[in-house]
């Protein structure tokens, strides 16, 4: 069976990844299927999409049908049905999934760690009647793949974009480093590694960040950016020659930007971010100072001489990147995973 329409329900715990990777997977399943975006909070969506209305209970953003949840008792259950996160379906809407739902889906975040390909696909009945699947996005061919944008944007010199970032132009530095991390990440090494370097290099910094202080605003041009339109996010990402990332999102959009960028996974009790960490470093092409950097960057052990020397090493590390990218490219993405387990799996469950 081909899936002709889907649910997909999104609730936003915390920051911006849960809506940022929904929105994504959205936008990607929406030229396949009737897609309809089920959404708890229209304010975090509309800071990184700025045209939803974030008052209006039902409404279409970009050819995306977008339903907030509140209205979802009223919507009929789709034959395929996707939670994101393990979100809690609404009630309602869950108990009416017994005659109309063929094929229910909980998207799992996102790891490198190995037990996620005996686990990735499984099925799991549910009180309500229909059987659960658990789908595990990673980064080998026994997962469901990544989010994989359709191309790359070619930032643009345009002054309006610069313009709507509140810059008057681009910066005219040689290199441009953008900057998105967790608060505890050590900025104030990276301000003065980039400063020491023999090419300028100015910070684009998200709006999301600590603000830099007198001394580090000193030390090189630091451009506090308001909270953009995840395109734009993307955008940048493409442009800028150094990225530093956080969370789920922001990192696998990094990688397909092929630049340099270091990952500061969203922090864990127990450091179980740090474990993460390091299972998907193991999975990478990285050479082991590359690997040592991004590890330390997350344990606050890094050292200056490292960070100055790994920066003087661009073009090297660029092309670490541009590799690793590259071998992630045979892999099947995530939205076509997704499609292709609907058509074989949503078969075998329809009653
Ligand atoms: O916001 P995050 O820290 O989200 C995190 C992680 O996803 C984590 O895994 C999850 O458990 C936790 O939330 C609850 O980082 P992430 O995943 O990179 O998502 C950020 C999104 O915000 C991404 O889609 C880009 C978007 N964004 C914009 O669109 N514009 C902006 O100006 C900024 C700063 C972010």
């Amino acid at each position: 069976m081909k899936p002709q329409k889907i649910d997909l329900f999104c609730q936003v715990v915390d920051n911006y990844g849960d809506i940022g990777v929904c929105w994504r997977l959205a936008q990607q399943l929406q030229h396949h299927v009737e897609l309809r975006l089920f959404v708890d909070d229209l304010t975090a969506f509309q800071r990184i999409e700025p045209q939803v209305n974030s008052s209006a209970t039902t409404q279409r953003v970009q050819n995306t049908q977008v339903i907030t949840w509140s209205a979802a008792h009223q919507c009929l259950p789709a034959p395929v049905v996707i939670e994101a996160f393990g979100c809690h379906l609404p009630e309602q809407y869950s108990r009416q999934m017994v005659n109309q739902t063929e094929l229910w889906i909980n998207l799992e975040y996102l790891s490198a760690e190995s037990w996620i390909e005996s686990v990735h696909a499984l099925p799991s009945p549910q009180a309500n009647g229909v059987v659960k699947y658990f789908f595990f996005p990673g980064f080998t061919t026994k997962t469901g793949g990544l989010l994989r944008p359709t191309e790359l944007l070619s930032v643009t010199r345009e002054v309006t974009f610069w313009q709507r970032l509140g810059l008057t132009q681009a910066p005219h530095t040689d290199k441009v480093a953008f900057v998105f991390p967790y608060t505890n990440a050590p900025l104030d090494l990276l301000y003065q590694a980039l400063a020491a370097q023999t090419e300028s290099w100015s910070v684009l910094l998200a709006a999301t960040a600590p603000a830099p202080s007198l001394l580090q605003q000193q030390m090189l041009p630091i451009y506090r950016l308001p909270f953009m339109a995840q395109a734009q996010f993307d955008a940048l990402l493409d442009y800028a020659d150094l990225n530093l990332v956080r969370g789920e999102d922001s990192f696998v959009r990094a990688i397909w930007a092929q630049k340099p960028f270091i990952w500061q996974p969203y922090l864990q009790d127990e450091q179980a971010h740090l474990l993460k960490l390091q299972a998907w470093l193991n999975t990478t092409v990285f050479d082991a100072a590359t690997q040592q950097l991004i590890y330390q960057w997350n344990t606050n052990e890094l050292g200056l001489a490292t960070l100055a020397e790994a920066l003087q090493q661009l073009p090297h590390w660029r092309q670490q990147c541009a590799h690793y990218a590259q071998s992630l490219q045979q892999q099947t993405d995530l939205a076509t995973q997704l499609l292709a387990f609907c058509s074989q799996t949503g078969q075998k469950t329809v009653k």
